[in-house]
């Protein structure tokens, strides 16, 4: 068998030194060590050898596939050096001429942006966590204070899912939020809490330049002892900022949301005129940003905090709508169309 490996490294040199073009020299290394090549077959014949030659036959065949490795990467080496020497040299071939355009792909813009937004509720001390899309009626409802039945419900149109086996959590519904995460995280972690939840959400909803049937939400939830809603306007200042690159500034609005008490909306300085009133912000000069408030407390119950002792807020924006606000895009459509003449101008 030695004789044979030998025989072959031999017959193999031999034909690498005399080869003289990349294309023959591929052609040996698939003759040797292609997949049907000599060398895999020797190996598939190790089987016949008796089994106390089989260490040293092995070996001697890895030391021969490497040795053959090498004389082949540097023949390569030589022979790409040649062709290159053989342009430079050639008289018509234009070393100025640009070189072929590869395309390559780049991070969807809701993407990049959800990664800004995780950098800077990371440095702010934040956690990220995720949920699942497909959610029971429990968690994305009953949870987070809205009883069957009542009136809220119809804030969010549900997608239900036509399967019925379900347990004591109710139907399946694709999330409508990310809030039911809220819920998730308390059981999981306790107080205090200091999270954020990117994630997608599904409404049952006439699509528009600005509504979606499918879109993303951030949700934000912080609790521990002695937590107002000061600290929220202090942490959304902060980072509307770090975002936009920009000063900002934020004021709140009431609002309800069954699962905050007392409940509010966020608006935030309308960046194009920066206050002063222009179309965008219908001469206002603040623009919705979010919904948010203090967390009730059947919400902190649900999720095993004791509200005597602890208190926290919760906050959801819209990504998909940050995204429109960031870039000036008029149609929400256009960023899960996956039209590309759209798309790579993000890259
Ligand atoms: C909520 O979903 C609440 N869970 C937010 C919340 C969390 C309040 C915690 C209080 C405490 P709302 O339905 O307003 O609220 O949606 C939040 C954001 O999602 C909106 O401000 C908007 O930016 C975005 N949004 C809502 N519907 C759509 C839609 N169809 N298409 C795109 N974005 C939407």
């Amino acid at each position: 068998m030695k004789d044979l490996i030998q025989k072959l490294i031999n017959e193999a040199e031999n034909e690498i030194k005399s080869s003289l073009t990349l294309a023959s020299l591929e052609e040996l290394r698939i003759k040797y060590l292609g997949r049907k090549g000599s060398f895999t077959n020797i190996m598939q014949n190790l089987k016949s050898v008796r089994s106390e030659e089989k260490p040293a036959i092995g070996q001697a065949l890895n030391a021969a596939k490497n040795e053959l490795e090498q004389h082949l990467t540097t023949k390569q080496k030589t022979l790409e050096e040649e062709v290159l020497k053989q342009q430079l040299s050639d008289d018509s071939f234009d070393t100025t001429r640009p070189g072929t355009h590869y395309e390559t792909g780049h991070i969807h813009p809701l993407s990049q942006v959800q990664k800004e937004v995780e950098e800077i509720f990371s440095q702010m001390g934040f956690a990220i966590q995720d949920g699942p899309e497909i959610e029971s009626e429990y968690y994305n409802f009953e949870a987070l204070n809205v009883p069957k039945d009542h009136p809220a419900r119809d804030m969010q149109d549900t997608f239900f899912l036509a399967d019925k086996s379900h347990d004591h959590h109710g139907r399946m519904v694709l999330r409508t939020q990310t809030s039911p995460v809220q819920i998730r995280t308390m059981e999981k972690f306790g107080a205090p809490l200091r999270v954020i939840v990117p994630g997608r959400v599904f409404r049952y909803e006439a699509t528009d330049a600005s509504h979606d049937s499918t879109f993303y939400q951030v949700e934000g939830l912080l609790i521990d002892k002695n937590i107002s809603l000061a600290n929220l306007k202090g942490v959304m200042t902060e980072f509307l900022t770090r975002l936009f690159k920009k000063e900002t500034k934020v004021r709140f609005r009431p609002g309800y949301f069954p699962f905050v008490e007392p409940g509010i909306e966020l608006d935030m300085w309308c960046l194009l005129c920066s206050g002063m009133g222009c179309r965008v912000c219908k001469h206002t000069g603040w623009m919705e940003f979010m919904g948010a408030g203090m967390v009730h407390a059947n919400v902190l119950k649900a999720g095993g905090i004791d509200p005597e002792v602890y208190q926290g807020w919760a906050f959801g924006f819209g990504l998909t709508r940050l995204v429109m606000m960031k870039y000036g895009i008029d149609d929400i459509r256009l960023l899960m169309g996956g039209d590309l003449r759209f798309l790579e101008q993000f890259s």
